[in-house]
């Protein structure tokens, strides 16, 4: 492995799984810090990692412990970080903040991907990723996940992005920063709770040994950016579409009427969304997710080949 930067801690298993070449799959800890309630969050951090050991592959959970970015947490330093007060949540722009003022942190996608890659790992999944939030034309909020993308070349598996933001947009976004996107065996951006946002892709893929391909083609060019995998949540198990699209327009009526704008937006969008399906929006989040820890494993073997 490259040398990481030195405030970068890797776990002995990961750089030894690195060094010799063997497949390891890195996942985010903001889903669990901040994307799920307490006590699933560590359930679910705990799972996936079973998961991805299941599947022959070392889990690589990537957070801030006391400051320290740690590429590997152990199951402790999973549980620190799904039960402490005060976890913040951690972008890239957080990162020297967090480790000047000794934080715990849960890490987004983008901190995630920018830590992974350094510490040599190529393959990463997420629930969901960051992205350009309605009315950015006024606000500019837009996640950082996506320019980190653009110069970070790890393969990321996601269900696409919620409906909360704008699909289409970030979609655009994507495109002129130089992220390439494929679907998993679909032709249709998937949008989270729902198979199908709406929105076409240019191109798809079969199986991880294509995504692999994929991978190597990027590298064999000397491109940065990352490759996104867009899995889609098995059509059997997705929210209603009809129900989804009611449920969100309400959401968002409900969001402007109580004057909710800014960084409030999106826990409220997502406390409002939960709380009308009664509760279905959450077990399909935790179905998507699974689905692409799981796919996300297949594609670090076939990219260790
Ligand atoms: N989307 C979700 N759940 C999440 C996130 C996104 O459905 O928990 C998290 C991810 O960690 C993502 C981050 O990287 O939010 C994006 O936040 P921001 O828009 O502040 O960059
Ligand atoms: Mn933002």
């Amino acid at each position: 492995m490259q040398t990481p930067p030195p405030a970068i801690r890797v776990s002995d298993e990961v750089r030894t799984a690195v060094d010799e070449g063997r497949p390891v799959l890195a996942l985010e800890s903001t889903i669990l810090t901040h994307g799920l309630p307490r006590p699933r969050n560590l359930e679910v951090g705990l799972a996936s990692e079973r998961l991805v050991r299941d599947a022959g592959v070392v889990p690589a959970t990537i957070g801030v412990v006391d400051g320290v970015p740690v590429v590997g947490l152990s199951a402790a330093g999973i549980e620190r970080l799904c039960t402490a007060d005060g976890v913040v949540k951690v972008s890239v722009r957080d990162l020297p903040i967090a480790r000047a003022k000794g934080l715990d942190g849960g890490t987004t996608v983008a901190a995630t991907a920018w830590l992974a890659h350094r510490a040599g790992i190529r393959v990463m999944s997420t629930g969901g990723l960051g992205g350009v939030h309605r009315g950015a034309s006024e606000t500019f909020d837009e996640s950082a996940d996506l320019g980190t993308l653009a110069s970070t070349p790890i393969t990321l598996v996601s269900a696409g992005v919620k409906s909360i933001l704008d699909i289409g947009a970030t979609l655009e976004r994507l495109e002129t920063l130089n992220v390439p996107v494929v679907g998993y065996r679909t032709d249709r951006y998937p949008g989270f709770y729902v198979a199908d946002s709406g929105f076409a892709l240019d191109y798809r893929i079969e199986s991880p040994a294509d995504a692999a391909a994929l991978a190597r083609a990027r590298d064999e060019l000397g491109l940065a950016s990352a490759v996104l995998v867009a899995n889609p949540v098995d059509p059997a198990k997705q929210l209603d579409p009809e129900f989804h699209d009611r449920v969100l327009a309400e959401a968002l009526d409900a969001a402007s009427d109580a004057g909710i704008s800014g960084h409030d937006t999106t826990p409220f969008l997502l406390d409002h969304v939960q709380r009308a399906t009664g509760g279905r929006s959450l077990e399909v989040n935790l179905e998507v997710y699974r689905g692409n820890v799981e796919l996300g494993a297949e594609i670090a073997r076939a990219v260790a080949g």
